[in-house]
C-alpha cells in the first residue's frame, strides 16, 4: 500500500463546476486517508471541513492605497508556499492556470526545491475565453508549460488548448465525475413546495453567465406546444434578474421558477423529468452528468466536451448551437413518449455510473499524481 498523499487544492470556491468538482475530489481524496489542505480566499461551496484529513487554509488579501486594484495572485503565492512549507505537500493541484497555477509554480520557486510539484486541472475557460486575449494568452502558456501535470476535463478541451497555446505539452484528459447524494424530500414534498401539480418539469443548474445562453432556454420553452403544462426550474449559481425582462416579453411569469444558490440539488433532481441545456461553450457539462445520475434524459448542445458525456439519440438529444427549432421538436418528443424518455433516463443513468463514478475518477487522479510523482523521483536520483 503505497503511503498517504498530501495534497494542496485550490479553485473558485465559487458556485461552479470546477470548484464543485475539485470540493468533491478533496472530499474523496481525504476519505481515501490523503491529507487535503485547500487554499483559497474563501471556503469552497459545500466544502465540509469537519470531515478528517481535510482543511481550509484562507488567502488573506490586503487592500493598499498604491495598488488601484487588489492582488490575489501573490498572496494565494504566498500562503501555498507556507501551507507547502509547513505541511509538506507533496503536490499544489491548481483547478485553472490562472490566477491558480501562476501562483503555485511562484511558490514552488521561493521555495527552492522541486516539490510540491505542480498539477494543473484545466477546466475551459482559460483555453476558451482567456486564451484569446493577448493579456493573459503567455501566462496560461507558460503555467501549462510550468506544471509538472496537466489534466483537462475532455478530449475537446486537450485538443483546443494544443491549438489555442501551439503546444506539444502531454495533456491527460480525466473527465468529471459525480457522487449523487440520496435526496432528503420525496418528490411530492418538493413538488408540493415548488407549488407544482402534474406539471411536466424540465431542470436547467448554471451560473447564468452568457454562454450558458438562457435568452434560448427560455425561448425554447416558450415555443413548446405543451408550455402551459410546463415548468422550468433554474438552479442559479448568479444573477437571473436580467433575464427577468426576457421572461416577461415571453409572457413565462407562470412556467419560470428561479431558485438561488441551492445546496440540496438531489431533492431538485430527483423531482425534475428532464434536463435542458444550451451552452455556446462547454468543456464538459458537470450539470448535464448531475442530471443523468438522477435517470434523466437531456436536451442539449453539442458544443465543446458535452459529446463525451451525452450519447446523442440514447441519452438525450444533441443539437446545434441556436438551433432552437430543433430543441423544441426534441422537446415535445419527448413529452409525448414517456417511455422513450424513461430509456434515455436509463440509459443516461447507466453511462453515468459506467464512466463517471467516484470510484474511477478519483483513481485515476491518485494514478496520475503518483506518476509525476515517480518522474520527480527518476529525475532527481
Ligand atoms: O461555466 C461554468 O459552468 C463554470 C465553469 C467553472 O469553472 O466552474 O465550468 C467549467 O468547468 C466545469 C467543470 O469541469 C465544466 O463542467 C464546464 O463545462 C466548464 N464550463 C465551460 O467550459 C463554459
Amino acid at each position: 500500500m503505497p503511503p498517504p498523499l498530501k495534497i494542496g487544492i485550490t479553485c473558485y470556491p465559487s458556485v461552479g463546476g470546477s470548484g464543485i468538482l475539485a470540493t468533491e475530489l478533496g472530499s474523496q481524496l481525504a476519505q481515501r486517508g490523503h491529507e487535503v489542505h485547500f487554499i483559497s480566499y474563501e471556503m469552497p461551496f459545500r466544502l465540509d471541513t469537519s470531515q478528517a484529513n481535510l482543511f481550509f487554509h484562507p488567502v488573506n488579501i490586503n487592500e493598499y492605497e498604491l495598488f488601484k486594484y487588489p492582488d490575489y495572485t501573490l498572496p494565494l503565492s504566498v500562503k501555498m508556499a507556507e501551507i507547502s512549507q509547513q505541511f509538506g505537500l507533496d503536490i499544489l493541484h491548481a483547478h485553472y492556470a490562472v490566477p491558480h497555477a501562476v501562483a503555485a509554480i511562484l511558490a514552488r520557486q521561493m521555495l527552492g526545491g522541486d516539490r510540491p510539484r505542480v498539477i494543473t486541472s484545466l477546466h475551459g475557460t482559460d483555453t476558451t475565453l482567456l486564451g484569446k486575449d493577448p493579456n493573459y494568452q503567455p501566462i496560461i502558456k507558460h503555467a501549462i508549460e510550468c506544471s509538472e501535470g496537466v489534466t483537462a476535463v475532455s478530449q475537446s478541451l486537450r485538443e483546443q488548448t494544443k491549438s489555442t497555446f501551439g503546444i506539444e505539452k502531454e495533456i491527460e484528459v480525466i473527465h468529471n465525475f459525480f457522487e449523487p447524494r440520496e435526496p432528503t424530500k420525496t418528490r411530492q414534498q418538493v413538488r408540493e413546495e415548488l407549488g407544482l401539480e402534474d406539471e411536466f418539469l424540465v431542470l436547467h443548474m448554471s451560473n447564468l453567465r452568457p454562454p450558458k445562453r438562457i435568452d434560448h432556454l427560455l425561448k425554447i420553452v416558450a415555443s413548446s406546444r405543451h408550455r402551459d403544462r410546463l415548468k422550468l426550474l433554474i438552479l442559479a449559481g448568479g444573477n437571473f434578474a436580467p433575464y427577468v425582462p426576457l421572461v416577461k416579453e415571453l409572457g413565462l411569469e407562470k412556467q419560470v421558477i428561479v431558485k438561488d444558490y441551492v445546496l440540496d440539488i438531489e431533492n431538485y433532481l430527483n423531482t425534475s423529468d428532464l434536463g435542458l441545456y444550451t451552452s455556446q461553450h462547454e468543456s464538459f457539462g458537470l450539470s448535464i452528468l448531475e442530471c443523468m445520475f438522477y435517470g434523466h434524459a437531456v436536451l442539449t448542445t453539442n458544443a465543446g466536451g458535452i459529446l463525451e458525456v451525452v450519447v446523442n439519440g440514447e441519452t438525450g438529444f444533441a443539437y446545434d448551437v441556436g438551433d432552437t427549432e430543433s430543441f423544441v421538436k426534441g422537446l415535445d418528443f419527448l413529452i409525448e413518449n414517456q417511455e422513450k424518455l424513461r430509456e434515455m433516463g436509463n440509459a443516461g443513468r447507466k453511462r453515468a455510473g459506467d464512466l463517471f463514478n467516484s470510484e474511477r475518477i478519483v483513481g485515476h487522479y491518485l494514478d496520475y499524481y503518483r506518476n509525476i510523482l515517480s518522474d520527480d523521483e527518476s529525475t532527481s536520483s
